[in-house]
Protein backbone atom coordinates (compact mmCIF):
# COMPACT_ATOMS: atom_id res chain seq x y z
CA UNK A 1 0.00 0.00 0.00
CA UNK A 2 1.06 3.33 -0.83
CA UNK A 3 2.38 5.12 2.44
CA UNK A 4 3.61 8.59 3.96
CA UNK A 5 4.55 8.82 7.33
CA UNK A 6 1.56 8.15 10.07
CA UNK A 7 2.55 9.72 13.95
CA UNK A 8 0.06 7.13 15.25
CA UNK A 9 2.93 5.82 18.02
CA UNK A 10 3.33 1.82 19.21
CA UNK A 11 2.99 1.39 23.42
CA UNK A 12 4.52 -2.02 23.61
CA UNK A 13 4.56 -4.16 20.45
CA UNK A 14 6.79 -3.85 17.43
CA UNK A 15 5.33 -1.95 14.00
CA UNK A 16 3.62 -4.71 12.33
CA UNK A 17 3.09 -4.67 8.60
CA UNK A 18 -0.54 -3.18 8.92
CA UNK A 19 -2.11 -1.11 6.59
CA UNK A 20 -1.48 2.19 7.06
CA UNK A 21 -2.23 5.83 5.06
CA UNK A 22 -0.95 9.24 5.75
CA UNK A 23 -2.94 11.41 3.90
CA UNK A 24 -1.19 14.36 2.17
CA UNK A 25 -1.93 18.01 2.86
CA UNK A 26 -3.40 18.20 0.04
CA UNK A 27 -5.61 15.19 0.24
CA UNK A 28 -6.89 16.65 3.80
CA UNK A 29 -7.70 19.26 1.74
CA UNK A 30 -9.81 17.67 0.04
CA UNK A 31 -11.57 15.85 2.32
CA UNK A 32 -12.40 19.20 4.60
CA UNK A 33 -13.64 20.57 1.79
CA UNK A 34 -16.10 17.07 1.50
CA UNK A 35 -16.84 17.33 4.96
CA UNK A 36 -17.47 20.91 5.33
CA UNK A 37 -20.25 20.84 2.57
CA UNK A 38 -21.69 18.34 4.49
CA UNK A 39 -22.29 19.92 7.30
CA UNK A 40 -24.08 22.58 5.37
CA UNK A 41 -26.21 19.71 3.97
CA UNK A 42 -29.87 19.51 5.64
CA UNK A 43 -31.36 18.70 7.41
CA UNK A 44 -27.56 18.28 8.95
CA UNK A 45 -28.36 15.55 11.28
CA UNK A 46 -26.06 12.20 10.95
CA UNK A 47 -28.70 10.04 11.40
CA UNK A 48 -31.29 11.57 9.20
CA UNK A 49 -32.19 9.14 6.12
CA UNK A 50 -31.21 12.22 3.75
CA UNK A 51 -28.16 13.43 5.21
CA UNK A 52 -26.97 9.64 4.86
CA UNK A 53 -27.98 9.41 1.19
CA UNK A 54 -25.65 12.76 0.54
CA UNK A 55 -22.77 11.41 2.45
CA UNK A 56 -22.34 8.32 0.96
CA UNK A 57 -22.52 10.07 -2.92
CA UNK A 58 -20.20 12.46 -1.34
CA UNK A 59 -17.70 9.76 -0.02
CA UNK A 60 -17.08 8.98 -4.02
CA UNK A 61 -15.72 12.27 -4.38
CA UNK A 62 -13.02 10.96 -1.79
CA UNK A 63 -9.13 10.82 -1.96
CA UNK A 64 -8.36 8.28 -4.64
CA UNK A 65 -5.87 6.68 -2.91
CA UNK A 66 -7.81 6.62 0.45
CA UNK A 67 -10.41 4.99 -1.97
CA UNK A 68 -7.99 2.61 -2.82
CA UNK A 69 -6.94 1.88 0.62
CA UNK A 70 -10.62 1.17 2.00
CA UNK A 71 -11.15 -1.32 -1.03
CA UNK A 72 -7.77 -2.86 -0.47
CA UNK A 73 -8.30 -3.46 3.31
CA UNK A 74 -11.96 -4.40 2.63
CA UNK A 75 -10.53 -7.40 0.43
CA UNK A 76 -8.04 -8.13 2.47
CA UNK A 77 -7.34 -6.51 6.33
CA UNK A 78 -4.10 -7.98 6.66
CA UNK A 79 -2.62 -9.73 9.57
CA UNK A 80 -3.34 -7.43 11.79
CA UNK A 81 -6.89 -6.53 10.80
CA UNK A 82 -6.51 -3.20 10.94
CA UNK A 83 -6.20 0.22 8.70
CA UNK A 84 -4.85 3.13 10.11
CA UNK A 85 -5.94 6.24 8.26
CA UNK A 86 -3.57 9.47 9.38
CA UNK A 87 -3.79 13.35 8.66
CA UNK A 88 -7.16 14.02 8.75
CA UNK A 89 -8.19 17.59 8.66
CA UNK A 90 -9.56 17.93 12.43
CA UNK A 91 -7.98 20.63 14.34
CA UNK A 92 -7.65 20.03 18.27
CA UNK A 93 -7.81 24.29 18.77
CA UNK A 94 -11.24 24.42 17.58
CA UNK A 95 -12.82 21.56 19.27
CA UNK A 96 -15.57 22.04 22.06
CA UNK A 97 -14.87 20.80 25.25
CA UNK A 98 -15.14 16.99 25.70
CA UNK A 99 -18.21 15.81 26.83
CA UNK A 100 -18.68 13.47 29.54
CA UNK A 101 -22.43 12.75 29.63
CA UNK A 102 -23.78 9.15 30.02
CA UNK A 103 -24.74 7.96 25.99
CA UNK A 104 -23.06 10.61 24.82
CA UNK A 105 -23.46 10.86 21.11
CA UNK A 106 -22.73 13.32 18.29
CA UNK A 107 -26.11 14.26 16.17
CA UNK A 108 -24.99 16.87 14.56
CA UNK A 109 -22.87 16.70 11.07
CA UNK A 110 -19.99 18.58 12.42
CA UNK A 111 -17.13 18.26 10.35
CA UNK A 112 -14.97 15.19 12.38
CA UNK A 113 -18.49 13.21 12.24
CA UNK A 114 -18.95 13.73 8.89
CA UNK A 115 -15.41 12.48 8.38
CA UNK A 116 -16.53 9.67 10.51
CA UNK A 117 -19.48 8.66 8.09
CA UNK A 118 -17.59 9.70 4.92
CA UNK A 119 -15.21 7.05 5.58
CA UNK A 120 -17.60 4.21 7.31
CA UNK A 121 -20.06 4.53 4.58
CA UNK A 122 -17.38 3.72 1.76
CA UNK A 123 -15.90 0.54 3.60
CA UNK A 124 -20.00 -0.79 3.94
CA UNK A 125 -22.98 0.58 5.44
CA UNK A 126 -23.18 2.29 8.69
CA UNK A 127 -24.88 0.85 11.77
CA UNK A 128 -26.18 1.37 15.18
CA UNK A 129 -28.35 -0.76 17.65
CA UNK A 130 -31.26 0.53 19.05
CA UNK A 131 -30.81 -0.79 23.03
CA UNK A 132 -26.91 0.98 22.59
CA UNK A 133 -26.96 4.72 22.54
CA UNK A 134 -29.70 5.46 21.68
CA UNK A 135 -29.52 3.93 18.45
CA UNK A 136 -26.64 6.56 16.95
CA UNK A 137 -24.70 6.20 14.57
CA UNK A 138 -21.48 8.33 15.59
CA UNK A 139 -21.39 7.71 19.04
CA UNK A 140 -18.84 9.22 21.29
CA UNK A 141 -16.34 7.71 22.85
CA UNK A 142 -15.39 9.13 26.52
CA UNK A 143 -14.47 8.67 30.24
CA UNK A 144 -17.74 9.39 32.04
CA UNK A 145 -17.69 10.01 35.87
CA UNK A 146 -19.03 7.38 37.82
CA UNK A 147 -18.71 4.75 35.12
CA UNK A 148 -14.94 4.92 35.80
CA UNK A 149 -14.55 1.04 36.57
CA UNK A 150 -17.48 -0.03 33.94
CA UNK A 151 -15.96 -2.72 31.37
CA UNK A 152 -17.52 -0.04 28.43
CA UNK A 153 -16.17 3.01 26.18
CA UNK A 154 -17.31 5.05 29.62
CA UNK A 155 -14.76 3.70 31.75
CA UNK A 156 -11.37 4.25 32.31
CA UNK A 157 -10.47 1.42 33.68
CA UNK A 158 -8.52 -0.98 31.03
CA UNK A 159 -11.10 -2.55 28.64
CA UNK A 160 -10.53 -6.05 28.40
CA UNK A 161 -10.09 -7.47 25.38
CA UNK A 162 -13.61 -8.26 22.71
CA UNK A 163 -15.13 -8.40 20.24
CA UNK A 164 -17.85 -5.98 19.35
CA UNK A 165 -20.93 -6.85 20.63
CA UNK A 166 -19.66 -10.21 20.73
CA UNK A 167 -23.20 -11.50 22.45
CA UNK A 168 -25.36 -10.33 19.45
CA UNK A 169 -26.31 -11.97 16.44
CA UNK A 170 -25.49 -9.71 14.23
CA UNK A 171 -21.88 -7.99 14.89
CA UNK A 172 -20.40 -4.85 13.12
CA UNK A 173 -17.97 -6.55 10.84
CA UNK A 174 -15.82 -3.00 11.51
CA UNK A 175 -15.22 -0.99 14.69
CA UNK A 176 -13.90 2.77 13.15
CA UNK A 177 -12.43 4.77 15.89
CA UNK A 178 -11.92 8.12 14.64
CA UNK A 179 -9.87 10.15 17.60
CA UNK A 180 -10.34 13.75 18.23
CA UNK A 181 -8.80 14.59 20.98
CA UNK A 182 -6.14 11.66 22.47
CA UNK A 183 -5.70 11.19 26.23
CA UNK A 184 -3.24 13.46 28.08
CA UNK A 185 -0.91 10.64 29.24
CA UNK A 186 -1.07 8.26 26.25
CA UNK A 187 -3.40 5.47 26.34
CA UNK A 188 -3.69 2.61 23.52
CA UNK A 189 -6.05 0.97 21.92
CA UNK A 190 -5.46 -2.96 22.82
CA UNK A 191 -5.39 -4.54 19.19
CA UNK A 192 -4.80 -8.34 18.92
CA UNK A 193 -5.79 -10.95 15.97
CA UNK A 194 -6.69 -14.78 15.39
CA UNK A 195 -4.39 -14.58 12.65
CA UNK A 196 -1.16 -13.70 15.07
CA UNK A 197 -2.61 -15.77 17.74
CA UNK A 198 -3.79 -18.85 16.00
CA UNK A 199 -0.55 -20.25 15.47
CA UNK A 200 0.49 -19.59 18.88
CA UNK A 201 -3.09 -21.77 20.10
CA UNK A 202 -2.79 -26.01 21.64
CA UNK A 203 -4.43 -28.35 18.96
CA UNK A 204 -6.80 -29.20 21.44
CA UNK A 205 -7.64 -25.50 22.10
CA UNK A 206 -8.43 -24.90 19.00
CA UNK A 207 -10.66 -27.76 18.81
CA UNK A 208 -12.47 -26.78 21.97
CA UNK A 209 -12.91 -22.97 20.71
CA UNK A 210 -14.45 -24.33 17.37
CA UNK A 211 -17.17 -25.80 19.37
CA UNK A 212 -20.63 -24.16 21.05
CA UNK A 213 -19.85 -24.49 23.98
CA UNK A 214 -19.54 -20.77 25.39
CA UNK A 215 -22.12 -17.95 25.93
CA UNK A 216 -21.85 -14.55 25.86
CA UNK A 217 -23.45 -11.62 27.97
CA UNK A 218 -24.46 -8.23 26.41
CA UNK A 219 -22.20 -5.54 27.44
CA UNK A 220 -23.12 -2.77 30.09
CA UNK A 221 -23.56 -0.07 27.40
CA UNK A 222 -26.72 -2.35 26.02
CA UNK A 223 -30.29 -1.00 27.88
CA UNK A 224 -31.14 -4.58 27.19
CA UNK A 225 -29.70 -7.45 29.55
CA UNK A 226 -29.15 -10.14 26.85
CA UNK A 227 -27.35 -13.16 26.39
CA UNK A 228 -26.24 -15.27 23.51
CA UNK A 229 -27.23 -18.65 22.77
CA UNK A 230 -23.99 -21.13 23.35
CA UNK A 231 -21.30 -20.27 20.47
CA UNK A 232 -18.02 -21.16 19.50
CA UNK A 233 -15.17 -18.82 19.78
CA UNK A 234 -13.52 -19.78 16.88
CA UNK A 235 -15.27 -20.60 13.45
CA UNK A 236 -14.74 -20.71 9.56
CA UNK A 237 -11.61 -21.50 7.80
CA UNK A 238 -9.55 -23.22 10.04
CA UNK A 239 -6.52 -21.84 8.80
CA UNK A 240 -8.24 -18.28 9.26
CA UNK A 241 -10.89 -18.55 11.46
CA UNK A 242 -13.13 -15.83 12.82
CA UNK A 243 -13.41 -14.44 16.24
CA UNK A 244 -16.13 -14.37 18.86
CA UNK A 245 -14.96 -13.58 22.69
CA UNK A 246 -15.32 -10.60 25.29
CA UNK A 247 -13.15 -11.89 27.69
CA UNK A 248 -15.62 -9.78 30.32
CA UNK A 249 -18.05 -11.48 29.16
CA UNK A 250 -17.93 -14.48 27.58
CA UNK A 251 -18.38 -17.70 29.72
CA UNK A 252 -17.44 -21.59 29.24
CA UNK A 253 -19.99 -24.26 29.65
CA UNK A 254 -17.31 -26.75 30.98
CA UNK A 255 -13.62 -26.64 32.79
CA UNK A 256 -12.53 -27.49 29.62
CA UNK A 257 -13.78 -24.67 27.42
CA UNK A 258 -12.34 -22.25 30.24
CA UNK A 259 -9.28 -23.34 30.26
CA UNK A 260 -9.37 -23.45 25.99
CA UNK A 261 -10.13 -19.79 26.68
CA UNK A 262 -7.49 -18.73 28.98
CA UNK A 263 -5.07 -20.16 26.11
CA UNK A 264 -6.78 -18.02 24.21
CA UNK A 265 -6.00 -14.76 26.18
CA UNK A 266 -2.92 -15.60 26.67
CA UNK A 267 -2.01 -16.35 22.89
CA UNK A 268 -3.85 -12.51 22.40
CA UNK A 269 -2.12 -10.86 24.89
CA UNK A 270 1.43 -12.19 22.99
CA UNK A 271 0.70 -10.84 19.90
CA UNK A 272 -0.91 -7.74 20.97
CA UNK A 273 0.04 -4.00 19.85
CA UNK A 274 -1.45 -0.60 21.63
CA UNK A 275 -2.01 2.31 18.46
CA UNK A 276 -2.04 5.59 20.28
CA UNK A 277 -4.39 7.36 18.14
CA UNK A 278 -3.41 11.15 17.86
CA UNK A 279 -6.29 13.89 16.83
CA UNK A 280 -6.83 13.53 13.11
CA UNK A 281 -5.94 9.20 13.01
CA UNK A 282 -9.34 6.64 12.36
CA UNK A 283 -8.45 3.00 12.84
CA UNK A 284 -10.83 0.23 11.28
CA UNK A 285 -10.67 -3.01 12.71
CA UNK A 286 -11.94 -6.10 11.44
CA UNK A 287 -14.49 -7.38 13.88
CA UNK A 288 -14.05 -10.38 12.53
CA UNK A 289 -10.32 -10.77 13.37
CA UNK A 290 -9.70 -8.51 15.77
CA UNK A 291 -10.38 -8.33 19.56
CA UNK A 292 -9.93 -4.61 20.93
CA UNK A 293 -9.64 -3.22 24.22
CA UNK A 294 -7.94 -0.79 25.64
CA UNK A 295 -5.19 0.98 28.55
CA UNK A 296 -6.19 2.49 31.75
CA UNK A 297 -6.21 6.60 32.37
CA UNK A 298 -6.98 8.63 34.63
CA UNK A 299 -9.75 11.24 33.47
CA UNK A 300 -10.37 14.89 34.57
CA UNK A 301 -13.95 15.29 33.40
CA UNK A 302 -13.08 19.32 32.35
CA UNK A 303 -13.47 19.10 28.75
CA UNK A 304 -9.76 17.87 28.05
CA UNK A 305 -10.23 14.20 28.07
CA UNK A 306 -9.94 11.70 25.59
CA UNK A 307 -12.21 11.60 22.41
CA UNK A 308 -13.25 9.47 20.14
CA UNK A 309 -15.91 9.10 17.53
CA UNK A 310 -17.17 5.97 16.86
CA UNK A 311 -18.66 4.07 14.02
CA UNK A 312 -19.62 0.68 13.18
CA UNK A 313 -19.48 -0.85 9.69
CA UNK A 314 -21.40 -4.14 8.21
CA UNK A 315 -20.91 -5.57 4.81
CA UNK A 316 -24.17 -6.98 3.55
CA UNK A 317 -27.05 -4.70 4.16
CA UNK A 318 -29.81 -7.94 3.14
CA UNK A 319 -27.89 -10.42 5.91
CA UNK A 320 -30.02 -8.49 8.65
CA UNK A 321 -32.89 -6.64 6.31
CA UNK A 322 -35.40 -8.44 9.25
CA UNK A 323 -33.79 -6.78 12.14
CA UNK A 324 -33.46 -3.02 10.78
CA UNK A 325 -37.19 -1.37 10.67
CA UNK A 326 -37.56 0.66 7.18
CA UNK A 327 -34.05 -0.88 5.65
CA UNK A 328 -32.27 1.77 8.12
CA UNK A 329 -29.16 2.06 9.86
CA UNK A 330 -30.65 0.91 13.69
CA UNK A 331 -30.72 -3.00 14.20
CA UNK A 332 -33.15 -4.52 16.96
O1 LIG B 1 -11.39 3.36 23.96
C1 LIG B 1 -11.00 2.65 23.04
O2 LIG B 1 -9.91 2.85 22.47
C2 LIG B 1 -11.85 1.51 22.56
C3 LIG B 1 -13.13 1.42 23.31
C4 LIG B 1 -14.02 0.36 22.77
O3 LIG B 1 -13.87 -0.81 22.99
C5 LIG B 1 -15.13 0.75 21.89
O4 LIG B 1 -15.42 1.94 21.78
O5 LIG B 1 -15.75 -0.14 21.30
FE1 LIG C 1 -15.28 -2.00 21.86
Amino acid sequence: MDVTAGPATETDAPARDRMRIGLTPQEATGIAALAERLSRTEPGAVDHPDWIAAARTASCELPVRLLQAVRAYRNDPGADGLLLISGLPISGETLPPTPNAPGSVEPAATGPAAIAMLIGIQLGEIIAYRDEKGGALVQNVVPVPALESSQSNGGSVSLEFHTENAFHPNRPDYVGLLCLRPAREGVGTHIASIRRALPLLAERDIAVLREPRFMTAAPPSFNSLGCSSLHPVLSGDPGDPDIRVDFHATSARDEEGARALEGLRSALESVRSAPELGTGEMAFLDNRLVVHGRGAFTPRYDGSDRWLHRVFVHLDNRRNRDRRSGGGAVLV
